[in-house]
């Protein structure tokens, strides 16, 4: 080949992307695209402040994120343009289960391996991603249930009726499909208890202070809050609140609450809400383990689950909340 050609070849050649325009120094950090649901709980802030801390430059990244909205179609959007980039990993927190096989089969057609973190996906083919971390959102269920029989055996109530007001996060999330579950499970176990209504609070506070005041001009009664995050609990809370109605106390409304969040763990403390599930949304270092996997040739676990506990008012100390990390 002339020598002519040669250079135009290496000329051409350094023009490709992903390595034009990077001084030396950045060519070795891992570049990630990270597909975040949004800002809608302390959780889910709580969530990002971990994964920006743990993909940072210092630790060997270039992390490009995208913050959804919590609207899918924005998370198809960025995955297509972190795709284009020419990322070496993506990262995805889905807002929903479904949706995911397209956009995923071009991820693995540019053979970009992709992380899910926190809530599943519902694919045909599992190969479509590479690992997912997260909770067991049935068995964060399971928990508030199993304390509730207990509270209501050690009150003597085990088989009064029980009145129950559902608040129910983004339909279609894991955590929403989960947490539901347990509660149906037990409304089939205990024929005494009645679910009195389902609120759509999408896991914020707004929309749930919306709905609980537009529930509470009912007047129906309830005994029982299912309330499927911390921050739909604290709308609930002020719409009681504003109607005069007591919650947490003997013989009041019981508020079951997940994700156990700083500021429920206060309210728990102070005896407004009854339970905090843990719902832990640390998954940072967890991911960035993930990816070191992955860029050394390893196959890291499929599936890796994180331990969780749940805290009733008997529990909490001003220790255990000034010492939690979220
Ligand atoms: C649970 C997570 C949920 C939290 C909510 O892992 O998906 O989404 O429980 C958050 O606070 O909005
Ligand atoms: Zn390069």
């Amino acid at each position: 080949m002339k020598k002519a050609g040669l250079c135009l070849l290496l000329s051409l050649l350094l023009l490709l992307p992903g390595c034009a325009g990077r001084g030396p120094e950045e060519e070795h950090l891992i570049r990630v695209g990270f597909s975040q649901v949004g800002s809608e709980s302390d959780w889910r802030i709580a969530n990002t402040a971990s994964m920006v801390a743990a993909l940072s430059e210092a630790n060997g990244y270039e992390l490009l994120f995208d913050n959804a909205k919590q609207r899918q179609e924005n998370q198809l959007l960025a995955i297509r343009n972190f795709i284009q980039q020419d990322v070496d990993y993506i990262v995805l927190a889905p807002i929903t289960e479904s949706g995911w096989d397209d956009v995923l089969q071009e991820a693995k057609n540019n053979h970009i391996p992709v992380i899910i973190v926190d809530r599943r996906i519902d694919v045909a083919d599992e190969s479509l991603y590479t690992s997912w971390v997260g909770s067991d959102f049935l068995a964060e269920g399971r928990r508030a249930v199993r304390w509730l029989e207990a509270q209501l055996e050690a009150q003597g109530r085990a088989e009064e009726k029980l009145r129950i007001l559902h608040i129910q996060g983004t339909y279609g999330a894991t955590a929403q499909l989960q947490r539901t579950r347990a509660l149906t499970e037990a409304l089939a176990a205990h024929p005494n208890w009645e679910l009195v209504a389902q609120l759509p609070g999408e896991y914020t506070e707004a929309k749930s202070y919306e709905l609980m005041r537009e529930f509470l001009q009912s007047g129906q009664e309830i005994d029982v809050i299912y309330s499927e995050n911390d921050n739909m609990s604290f709308g609930a809370v002020r719409a009681l609140e504003e109607a005069g109605i007591p919650c947490g106390g003997e013989g009041e409304i019981m508020i079951l609450s997940f994700d156990a969040v700083r500021r429920a763990l206060e309210l728990c403390r102070d005896g407004k809400l009854s339970l905090c599930v843990e719902c832990n949304p640390l998954h940072g270092p967890r991911v960035a383990s993930l990816l070191q996997e992955l860029a050394r040739g390893g196959a890291p676990a499929k599936l890796t689950f994180v331990d969780e506990l749940a805290f009733d008012r008997a529990m909490l100390t001003d220790e255990i909340i000034r010492d939690r990390e979220y």
